[in-house]
């Protein structure tokens, strides 16, 4: 992995982001970047995987000199236990945040709070008739409930299988089944990871792999779908609309107030709040001309889906948006929020806000949301950030310029529409290898990278190939910024795509969400391999995390491996200590599950290998390369 990076202009693409770089050093206000830097080179035992702290006869760390840990475990069973806590953790950060989600339904539907409402009843009645809920002749708040205790159940230790299974192709359900990969319960094959990697359960690396995607699938197929499905309940299905990305979205002028994190639980009130005149009017009072609210992360990525609410930047841009000297206050929920973010606060006038108890940050201040307070607290928080205007010190403001159209609000149900209610104009064009295939390019940023350079140059490749680039997460903002989330980017694509997405009236690239909506790309794959009578690994798909860095974003690449997509990442969990666990990842994993990953950091020689694989999958199916 390369080491820290020191010149500005290395350390990412983006002009808004060197020139708060540069006011950063000014300032004296220290990064991420710099903190890289403090902790290079990173410890090599534990960048290969075999450094094992399982228990106090520990820790040990495997080399050729002492191979085994004192109990006797080898590299690969390190190795194996390590990732498999990873991606626990990933998976249960999905899911813990699914479960807010069921919460929050369940308290609509008993009536139990105001705040919070049924916004897609459509939705909510095709999902549960899809779940065999009945729901005809039902009033809407029963159905509810119902909904509520089959998702709840899904967290449970009493089902054979997820409920949103019913969605798999059969063929991929058979290959679970006889791995012993199905997934039954989220919170029980995460506690039964924990269990496995406990010292002397399971020392067999390929044993403890194969639950590892069991634990992923869990994930996927029920916390992250849960969560998705259910923020469209209450907050609304997205559709298409338009919206903004850079720092330039900032507002000299106004109150600025960022939101940060990934449930919509606490987020959509504040947008709610800042839109009440009577807030807009204190604000007035105050000097600003108006209350200004931008996204950041998946948080961002929610708003934007619905509400077409501006995003001031991915993951690498959380600090720097501080940085402008122009941001009153910072209110998150949970995950990819870096603790720095109170250091730099503090450095202006910025002052940071907690929401939920199970995310803390020492020196910020909490006002925990829950689901019969939401709009008071909001309310509140939003005031908090009127008071800080008058702190705001006018000579530290520096604001890039210019923020960048983009195209947002491509759910499956948007998608749909746009093609007319059907799948089989998309079908045809893959057929016709217009769209030769599409890849959802999602995650992170990561400074051991130069921010967003593979992000945007991966996109960019693969649409001149024809393929459609589906994306998520933190690469949204990098592909906006770049300008390929607009209509008129087809001019960028290949003549096939150009076609169909001009035809369309969509980009070459969609926006479908935040991470926990991956789940809407492995739904929108699942729907076209039933479509075709095929399994989804006979599909020309490929998935990508060229810049990623979270436990989460290891989950989803393996539930994508694990569900038959070929996934490729810039750069290897902490795997590579051990060949066996090493080649799973590779190549053994193709013969298990159809898909493997494949670990590339330059985005050019990446797209060549999607795109060979890409090839591979079309002859497969019989369809020209
Ligand atoms: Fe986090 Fe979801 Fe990664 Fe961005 S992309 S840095 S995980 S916010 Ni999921
Ligand atoms: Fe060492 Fe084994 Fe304990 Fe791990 S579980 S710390 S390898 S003795």
């Amino acid at each position: 992995m390369a080491k820290a990076i020191k010149n500005i202009d290395q350390k990412s693409i983006w002009d808004d982001a060197r020139q708060m770089l540069a006011k950063a050093e000014k300032d004296g206000v220290e990064t991420a970047w710099d903190r890289l830097e403090q902790q290079s080179p990173h410890c090599q035992f534990g960048e290969s995987g075999v450094c094992c702290r399982i228990c106090t006869m520990g820790p040990c760390r495997v080399s050729k000199k002492a191979p085994r840990g004192v109990c006797g475990a080898d590299a690969d069973v390190i190795v194996a236990r390590n990732f498999g806590r990873f991606v626990a953790g990933g998976s249960a950060g999905h899911s813990d945040h699914g479960r807010d989600c069921i919460e929050a339904l369940y308290d609509v539907a008993h009536g139990k709070t105001k705040d919070y409402t049924i916004k897609d009843e459509d939705k909510l009645r095709r999902i549960a008739a899809e779940l065999g809920i009945a729901e005809q002749g039902r009033e809407t708040l029963e159905v509810a409930k119902d909904l509520a205790e089959e998702f709840y159940a899904n967290y449970g230790s009493r089902r054979d299988e997820v409920s949103f299974l019913c969605r798999v192709p059969q063929k991929r359900k058979d290959i679970w089944h006889n791995l012993g990969m199905t997934p039954r319960g989220v919170d029980r094959e995460i506690a039964e990871m924990m269990h496995r990697t406990h010292m002397g359960c399971d020392n067999d690396a390929v044993n403890t792999m194969v639950h590892s995607a069991r634990t992923c699938l869990a994930d996927a197929w029920a916390g992250s779908m849960i969560a998705t499905e259910i923020s469209d309940i209450l907050f609304g299905t997205p559709s298409p609309r338009m919206s903004q990305a850079n720092l330039g979205v900032i507002k000299e002028d106004q109150v600025n107030i960022l939101v940060h994190g990934h449930n919509p639980i606490v987020s959509e009130k504040i947008v709610e709040a800042v839109n009440d005149p009577e807030l807009i009017a204190l604000a007035k009072q105050k000097g600003a001309s108006g209350i200004n609210v931008a996204g950041l992360c998946c948080t961002g990525n929610e708003l934007m889906m619905r509400q077409g609410i501006p995003m001031a930047g991915n993951h690498l841009m959380t600090e720097l948006a501080i940085v402008t000297g122009a941001v009153e206050l910072i209110v998150v929920d949970y995950q990819c929020i870096m603790p720095s973010l109170v250091t730099v606060g503090n450095c202006y006038h910025t002052k940071m806000v907690t929401t939920a108890d199970k995310a803390k940050f020492t020196g910020a201040e909490h006002v925990k949301f829950e689901m019969t307070n939401g709009m008071a607290q909001a309310r509140k928080v939003v005031q908090m950030a009127i008071a800080r205007f008058a702190l705001r010190d006018k000579k530290r403001v520096q604001i890039p310029k210019g923020p960048v159209p983009m195209m947002t609000g491509f759910s499956n149900e948007a998608l749909l529409a746009a093609l007319g209610g059907t799948l089989t104009p998309l079908i045809e064009a893959i057929k016709a290898g217009k769209v030769r295939g599409a890849v959802a390019i999602v995650g992170c940023n990561n400074p051991k990278y130069q921010q967003d350079y593979c992000n945007v140059n991966l996109a960019r490749e693969l649409i001149k190939r024809d393929i459609l680039v589906l994306v998520t997460g933190c690469v949204t903002t990098a592909a906006g910024k770049a300008n390929l989330l607009m209509p008129e980017s087809i001019s960028q694509a290949g003549p096939g795509l150009q076609e169909i997405c001009g035809s369309l009236g969509i980009p070459p690239v969609l926006h479908m969400g935040s991470c926990v909506d991956n789940a809407r790309i492995i739904q929108l794959a699942a729907m076209l391999a039933n479509e075709l009578g095929v399994d989804i690994s006979d599909l020309p798909l490929a998935g990508s995390s060229p810049e990623w860095y979270s436990e989460k974003a290891a989950a989803i690449g393996t539930y994508c491996v694990a569900s038959g997509i070929y996934t490729h990442l810039g750069h290897p969990p902490n795997i590579t200590g051990s060949e066996l666990v090493t080649n799973l990842a590779l190549k053994g994993l193709d013969e298990l599950v159809g898909a493997c990953f494949l670990i590339e950091p330059d985005p050019f020689k990446a797209a060549e290998h999607i795109d060979q694989r890409i090839k591979a999958k079309r002859l497969g199916l019989g369809l020209p390369a």
